[in-house]
């Protein structure tokens, strides 16, 4: 927020938007908004601009004082402005958002990746996040591209693979968590489609699903103790991970990945540029000496 002024927001993790009003903006963690500001207030010359982070989903022991500066004119004083109200909750802007560009979800999938969310200690007594009961576990010296590339069809448990081998169809991912920690979920590859959300239970034919332009962006929340289901279109092929922003999440392993129109990768991907960028990072990894000491991600 920044004090005094109001925003217009115009687009969300880059995908523009009907513009709307707001004087504050709950971010989650990879989340990005675009954002207009009219510099026209006259009862002072210098704004605080804030980040506060929310107790409920957060712990910070600054969080009163993760500020800037706004000012009018050649050179800042202090501020005399006072914070916005604002709801301390973890909630996304899903209403508020709706794309500038219209586009309709297919309202049958090809594929659906049922993704629960669960987080306990694994064989090696290690705090572990999985999806779908897997730990991702990236191997940097293998990595899912370079397997494609040789044409190895078969992964490991530990790779969290979901395979969409076919072109131009939708795919629905739910996510789902019983525990009251709430998730930013963050895809590369696509902007997906925010069909629904919500605390509780999703139920298949049941939950109402949003078709009809629903946000499209790359990063969403999963609530706590409740539902995120995704959509997307296979027009994109590639490697793609599905991961929580939170850092520490993705390191205990909280990811997994799409390999879409397997057939179709080799054929846009260079393998020079693969096979040279993968011997630097060994090499890097060997003269640091950097031990892969979690998901690697
Ligand atoms: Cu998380």
């Amino acid at each position: 927020m920044i004090d005094n002024h109001t925003m217009t927001v115009i687009a969300s993790d880059l995908v523009a938007i009907e513009p709307y009003e707001a004087t504050v903006i709950s971010i989650g963690m990879g989340q990005r908004y675009d954002i207009v500001v009219t510099a026209d207030q006259t009862d002072a010359t210098d704004f605080w601009m804030r980040a506060i982070p929310q107790s409920a989903c957060s712990e910070n022991d600054n969080e009163d004082d993760i500020r800037g500066i706004i000012y009018y004119g050649d050179a800042p004083g202090t501020p005399p402005t006072s914070a916005y109200d604002y709801e301390d909750s973890c909630s996304d802007e899903t209403d508020n958002i709706v794309p500038y560009v219209s586009k309709t979800v297919g309202s049958t999938a090809g594929a659906t990746a049922d993704e629960p969310v669960a987080v306990g200690f694994n064989s090696d007594n290690l705090f572990k996040w999985t999806l779908n009961s897997t730990t991702f576990v990236s191997e940097w010296e293998d990595p899912t591209l370079m397997k494609i590339m040789q044409g190895e069809t078969a992964f490991e448990t530990s790779n969290a693979v979901f395979l969409l081998p076919n072109a131009n169809e939708w795919v629905y991912v739910v996510i789902s968590t019983t525990l009251a920690v709430p998730h930013p979920i963050h895809l590369h590859g696509h902007d997906f489609y925010v069909i629904a959300q919500g605390t509780g239970t999703y139920t298949d034919g049941e939950t109402t699903l949003n078709l009809d332009n629903p946000p499209r962006r790359d990063t969403a929340m999963l609530p706590a103790s409740g539902y995120l289901v995704l959509a997307f279109e296979t027009n994109n092929p590639g490697a793609w991970l599905m991961h929580c922003h939170i850092g520490w999440h993705t390191s205990e392993g909280f990811a997994m990945q799409f390999v879409e129109q397997y057939d179709a990768i080799a054929g846009i991907t260079s393998n020079d540029t693969l096979t040279s960028n993968c011997d630097s990072w060994t090499s890097h990894t060997e003269t640091v000496g950097i031990e892969q000491d979690d998901s690697g991600v």
